[in-house]
């Protein structure tokens, strides 16, 4: 067994494998809490099962048009399947651990915290944490500036819990936080983690989904964005339109999918 783990070692990419023992993902218990880090290699063996926290970007343009990603063909995890804009995890690291009502957050006090744009009406942030990574990973994927994606600008939707495997060996299992935003933005994508991109209306999302069922033009989408896409998605787009989401954000609620 370990022989053959370090066969299939032998052939990941480079890059991608750097990153999964650089990277010290947030392991969380089911209510989100924090419990521990482990690297992005061991929260993805599905052998480990580790629960770990995830965000999950839906970033739209001005004509409300939702902007997916293809994954690259090296990634270790569901290569070349088409996705929602941008998803990682935030790291075990001071700037991405930091959650809603904690020290940091009300007190305001840290001169390195350049956080406090998104405290909200009551004092508290929301989701800064989150935020930041979002941020982190939409420059490293698409090669969008943290200035276009300004970090009061992310809309925190909800959380969903969920479980997916891509093989096995490896796989999700995950909470991951939904971030929406609404901007008008320049892409340079990142062959490393990025086939290709396109913006899409509801109507070409579905078509999207009808040829991947079908099996045909070889669509097909990552788990955990089919999960949002049958569930939550098509109601969340009214909102984007009509500037309404904040009415519909959810941040108690875990989503057990
Ligand atoms: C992990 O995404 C997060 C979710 C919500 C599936 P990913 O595999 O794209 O992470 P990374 O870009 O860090 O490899
Ligand atoms: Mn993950």
């Amino acid at each position: 067994m370990a022989g053959a783990a370090a066969g299939d070692d032998a052939g990941m990419d480079a890059v991608q494998k750097r990153l999964m023992f650089e990277e010290e993902c947030i392991l969380v218990d089911e209510q989100d809490n924090v419990v521990g880090h482990e690297s992005k290699y061991n929260c993805h063996l599905l052998e480990k099962n580790l629960l770990h926290r995830a965000f999950s970007v839906f970033l739209f343009n001005s004509k409300h048009e939702l902007l997916l990603q293809q994954r690259s063909a090296t990634k270790i995890t569901f290569p070349l399947v088409w996705s929602n804009t941008c998803c990682s995890h935030p790291l075990f690291r001071e700037s991405e651990l930091i959650q809603e009502n904690s020290l940091a957050c009300k007190q305001k006090l840290l001169p390195y915290l350049s956080f406090i744009p998104y405290c909200n009406d009551q004092g508290t942030y929301r989701c800064p944490g989150v935020r930041n990574a979002a941020q982190r990973k939409l420059l490293d994927e698409l090669g969008i500036p943290a200035e276009d994606v300004p970090l009061d600008q992310f809309i925190p939707i909800g959380r969903m819990l969920y479980e997916a495997a891509y093989d096995e060996k490896w796989g999700e299992h995950e909470i991951t936080h939904f971030l929406f935003i609404v901007r008008d933005v320049e892409l340079h994508p990142n062959p490393d983690e990025v086939a290709d991109v396109k913006y899409v209306n509801r109507e070409e999302l579905k078509e999207l989904v009808r040829k991947s069922e079908a099996g045909e033009d070889g669509v097909k989408f990552s788990p955990w964005f089919r999960l949002v896409v049958d569930k939550f998605l098509l109601g969340w787009w009214d909102h984007v339109e009509k500037g309404t989401l904040s009415e519909v954000s959810d941040m108690e609620t875990i989503l057990n999918m």
